[in-house]
């Protein structure tokens, strides 16, 4: 990778070894049930999250959309945090595709919503006015306030309520593994209080593509349906699936190599005179940071030199902000590579 791509761990190109396991991989018919290295995938995914089975889907959004299908009838709602990323950025399949209504509330500084805001989002059922409140969905770790790992208690909370209220609990876990490495625990453990949980393959674990649903064997079963008919049954899929074995298998246990490079960016960021964060916000592979007033460049405006002069590249989030990220692809010394240029093109401004 040339340039030093700080704007998403979706960027990451597969590794070596992955791109070797894809030409070896078995592959069969997965609409038939029959290409092995999916199964094997499958299986492998399943027993880490702690569920009955899982599916192999073509991406995060298809993941969640399939969820969401599977867990509501039309007309029903979901409550859901309103930055998330299911609210925000999945071109609202859920209404559009899934007649699910979303009520958002809002996401908190720590990444979570808050119990009181659910309970007080759940819809009276005897109010013949209301949608039926079916679903909530959690995101973590929280990419909307600084990629915030929910903690199991936390979620053991959610999912009390949920199960009081008889609702259903989605995980939006598509960093999932990068929340598991940041507490030092078991990933079943931030799963077990949800029904269903989807993670990327394809973000800082490094494959090609795909994420993975998990739950109950009934819910797979409906989500596989469900897939079919979104156009995601798909073939000799197992060429993925290799790499997404060893996304699983390796790749989920470097990823605090990717947090401490993090935390280095972001202490040499906020060691800049006139660009601010917070500090305590950076817990895994995300940081936010923003300039102050002090010079006039803009936030495009300093990208695109950054692009330009120095093979530097960030997310833009606002007139005067953005996001990096870390990831497989950005070593210790590209680091400090990055945050040179940064320093250099901020104070030249
Ligand atoms: N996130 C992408 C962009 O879409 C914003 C990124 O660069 O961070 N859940 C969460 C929390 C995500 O951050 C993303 C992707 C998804 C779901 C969707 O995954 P894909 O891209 O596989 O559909």
């Amino acid at each position: 990778m040339d340039s030093i791509d700080l704007r998403s761990d979706t960027v990451t190109w597969p590794t070596p070894e992955m791109r070797e396991a894809m030409y070896q991989a078995e592959v069969g018919d997965d609409v038939y049930g029959e290409d092995p290295t999916i199964n094997r995938l499958e299986e492998l995914a399943a027993r880490r999250l702690g569920k009955e089975a899982a599916l192999f889907v073509s991406s995060g959004t298809q993941g969640n959309l399939i969820a969401v299908l599977a867990h509501c009838n039309r007309g029903d709602e979901m409550i859901v945090g309103q930055s998330s990323h299911t609210f925000i950025n999945e071109v609202a399949g859920a209404s559009a595709l899934g007649g699910v209504s979303s009520y958002t509330i809002p996401i908190q500084q720590e990444g979570t919503l808050s119990l009181a805001d659910i309970r007080a989002a759940i819809r009276d059922p005897r109010d013949i006015h209301y949608p039926t409140t079916r679903l909530v969905c959690l995101e973590n770790t929280n990419g909307a306030v600084g990629g915030i790992p929910l903690s199991i208690q936390y979620t053991r909370s959610v999912g009390e309520l949920c199960s009081e209220c008889d609702l259903k609990l989605h995980i939006d876990g598509a960093r999932i593994w990068n929340a598991a490495a940041a507490f030092g625990c078991d990933v079943k453990d931030l799963a077990a209080p949800a029904d269903s949980i989807s993670f990327c393959l394809s973000k800082g674990l490094c494959a090609p593509a795909g994420a993975i649903l998990c739950g109950s064997c009934d819910f797979i079963e409906r989500s596989r349906r469900l897939r079919k008919m979104l156009g995601g049954g798909m073939r000799q899929i197992g060429i993925l699936a290799a790499a997404g074995i060893i996304a699983i298998e390796k790749m989920t246990k470097r990823l605090q190599t990717d947090h401490s490079n993090a935390k280095r960016l972001a202490e040499g960021l906020s060691d800049i005179p006139g660009i601010h964060l917070n500090m305590q916000q950076v817990q895994t592979n995300m940081i936010f940071f923003r300039l102050d007033e002090s010079r006039s460049i803009d936030a495009a405006q300093m990208t695109a030199v950054l692009a330009r002069e120095h093979n530097v590249r960030l997310d833009v989030t606002g007139p005067r902000s953005f996001r990096a990220v870390t990831h497989y692809w950005i070593t210790a010394e590209r680091i400090e590579t990055a945050l040179a240029a940064i320093r250099q093109v901020w104070e030249h401004a």
